[in-house]
């Protein structure tokens, strides 16, 4: 059965960063995000997509793209799978830590989409496109933050609603409201 389309989002504009470290799965969760935005209404010029090498460079990125003012939200995409490394641990918290301090410094919502999983197999249930897949899941979260930030800051009412944050957006821009 073909997904729902809804136009909530429309008018919207998203950063992506996501990691070419495990890029089987990443690539997963990518496809599920660009594709969750679609169907919520973003337009594809409306996404921008920026790739580092691994998990650990993403913050980064994500809070330069954020101080931008050219998104409305980023979404971070990386797998993290423990293995035998020892890395695994250093990269989890200074992922999780640096995408948290970044959304706080630019009061931009940042989204959390780093699998941190013990197996291979365990990444890829969680990027399985047939069932839950956390690209999808971080697309819908940044959409809700976009508008959660919006309301509490006042600045589209409208948005609570619904209605297209294009057209709300904008009407009210040229004062027709
Ligand atoms: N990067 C990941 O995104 N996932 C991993 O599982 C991983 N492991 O296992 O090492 C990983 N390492 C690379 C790291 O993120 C940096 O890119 C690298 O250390 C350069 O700074």
């Amino acid at each position: 059965m073909a997904k729902k389309t809804t136009r909530t989002a429309a008018g919207l504009r998203f950063g992506i960063v996501v990691a070419r470290f495990n890029q089987r799965i990443t690539g997963k969760l990518l496809s599920a995000c660009t594709d969750t935005l679609a169907r919520c209404g973003v337009a594809a010029d409306d996404i921008q997509v920026v790739r580092v090498p691994g998990a650990f460079e993403i913050p980064l990125v994500a809070r330069t793209m954020a101080r931008t003012n050219r998104v409305d939200a980023v979404i971070c995409l990386g797998a993290v799978i423990r293995g035998d490394t020892p890395h695994f641990d250093y990269i989890c918290s200074e992922v999780s830590r640096g995408i948290g301090q970044a959304a706080l410094e630019t009061e931009v919502p940042i989204i959390f989409g780093v699998l941190t999983t013990e197996t291979v197999a365990q990444a890829e249930e969680r990027a399985d496109q047939q069932q839950f897949n956390r690209g999808g899941a971080a697309a819908q979260a940044a959409i809700e933050m976009v508008k959660v930030m919006r309301t509490i800051s006042g600045k589209d009412r409208k948005l609570e609603s619904g209605e297209p944050a294009s057209q709300s957006g904008r009407m009210r821009q040229k004062g027709k409201r």
